[in-house]
């Protein structure tokens, strides 16, 4: 692979605005003439599409945490070999709608899976391939519920809020280790205020002039 300049992800607990604000930054590049891949995990590939599936599957209630892991992990390795490799190497931007922080938020801290191996899992199933920049937006796990209180929940999001708040403090833990790569964004202000943000911070890491 050429680099992971690129390479650039999005974090935070369920309902923290991912989606929203990948698709506000991917429209603004878009608009000055950039090409954007966008890929959310688990998926983004026919085979990593059905992995997901089966993990969110509510009906798959006696899944062990190990087995979710590398299931997880499974999705994500599929990704990369199909489609990262080959975006990066045509020198397009790629933004994944989580990656391996997620993996350590939620099998880790969340459930207590142990960092140190996940840490050597996702290395392995990534081929030790980090985003250049993340985005971690971070909301409290009652604007989580708030937000999504339409929806039916997936097995994930039924596991409650005691975990998710575990989850959440985990991804703050892992901002705070990571201080070149991750920038910890106050989700909880209004969708334009926080795009802009965004975008400023864009601009200034790829030193775009517009
Ligand atoms: N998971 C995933 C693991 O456990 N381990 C792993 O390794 C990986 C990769 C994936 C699940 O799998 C888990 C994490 C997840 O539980 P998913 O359906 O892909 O499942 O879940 P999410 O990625 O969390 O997707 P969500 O849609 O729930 O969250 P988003 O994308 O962060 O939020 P978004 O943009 O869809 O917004 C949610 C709602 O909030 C509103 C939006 O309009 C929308 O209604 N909203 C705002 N409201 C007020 N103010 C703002 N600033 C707002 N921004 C958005």
């Amino acid at each position: 692979m050429n680099s992971n300049k690129k390479f650039i992800s999005f974090e935070g607990i369920d309902g923290s605005g991912k989606t929203t604000q990948i698709n506000l930054l991917c429209e603004k590049l878009i608009k000055i003439g950039e090409k954007v891949s966008v890929f959310r995990e688990p998926g983004g590939t026919i085979i990593s599409e059905k992995i997901r599936r089966f993990l969110l599957d509510k009906t798959n209630y006696n899944l062990s945490s190990e087995a979710e892991t590398l299931l997880f992990l499974a999705s994500r390795n599929q990704l990369i070999t199909e489609k990262l490799k080959n975006k990066l190497d045509k020198g397009e931007y790629v933004i994944f709608d989580r990656f391996n922080d997620s993996t350590i938020a939620y099998q880790g801290y969340g459930f207590g899976l142990d960092i140190k191996h996940l840490k050597i899992l996702s290395n392995f199933a990534t081929f030790g391939l980090e985003p250049y920049k993340t985005f971690f937006l971070d909301i409290s796990v009652e604007e989580s519920l708030v937000r999504r209180s339409g929806n039916k929940s997936d097995r994930i999001e039924q596991k409650g809020e005691k975990y998710l708040n575990k989850v959440r403090e985990g991804f703050k833990i892992i901002a705070k280790e990571n201080p070149r790569r991750i920038i910890e964004i106050d989700a909880l202000n209004g969708l334009d205020e926080l795009s802009k943000f965004i975008w400023s911070k864009f601009k200034e890491i790829y030193d775009i002039k517009v």
